[in-house]
């Protein structure tokens, strides 16, 4: 089964909307295998947003993502790196449509509430840098064969 990394913000925490994340995943039929709150080290926020160190944003992105705690999470289910994405909705909250995670709770794009892994690629590394062994499981539910 396919798995993803989900992680809901700094500002999806204060917020409050931890709980709506998660239901909207879990309503969707997919299943939660991990999950911590947990505050980001520099060090880990550089690693996960290595691809844009070169970005005038990246100081302000790793500034924001260690500034309070976050829910980081493992999902599994068909499809669920692309259906993720589509359900969070565009990177920029003004672009999100209406339905969608960002699209009903963003304004900005620095405070989009939520990531989401967009490749296998992206997916299997960040579920590696962000849960040791211990901390992943898989396991299935009795509810599966009504969903597949
Ligand atoms: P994604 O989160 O939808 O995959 P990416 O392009 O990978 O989008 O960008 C990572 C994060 O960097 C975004 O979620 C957003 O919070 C932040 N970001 C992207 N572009 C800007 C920008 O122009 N200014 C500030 N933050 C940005």
């Amino acid at each position: 089964m396919e798995k993803t990394f989900i992680m809901v913000k700094p500002d999806g925490v204060q917020r409050g909307l931890i709980g709506e994340i998660i239901s909207r995943f879990e309503r969707k039929g997919f299943r939660m295998e991990s999950g911590k709150l947990m505050t980001v080290s520099t060090e880990l926020a550089e690693k996960h947003y290595a691809e844009h160190k070169e970005k005038p944003f990246f100081g302000e992105l790793v500034n924001f993502i260690t500034s309070g705690p976050v829910f980081a999470m493992v999902w599994a289910g068909e499809d669920v790196i692309a259906t993720a994405r589509q359900m969070m909705g565009k990177t920029n909250p003004s672009e999100a449509a209406p339905g969608t995670i960002r699209g009903d709770y963003g304004l900005t794009v620095g405070k989009n509430i939520v990531h989401g892994s967009d490749s296998p690629e992206s997916a299997e590394r960040e579920i590696q840098l962000w849960f040791n062994e211990e901390e992943l499981s898989s396991y299935e539910k009795t509810i599966d064969s009504w969903i597949y």
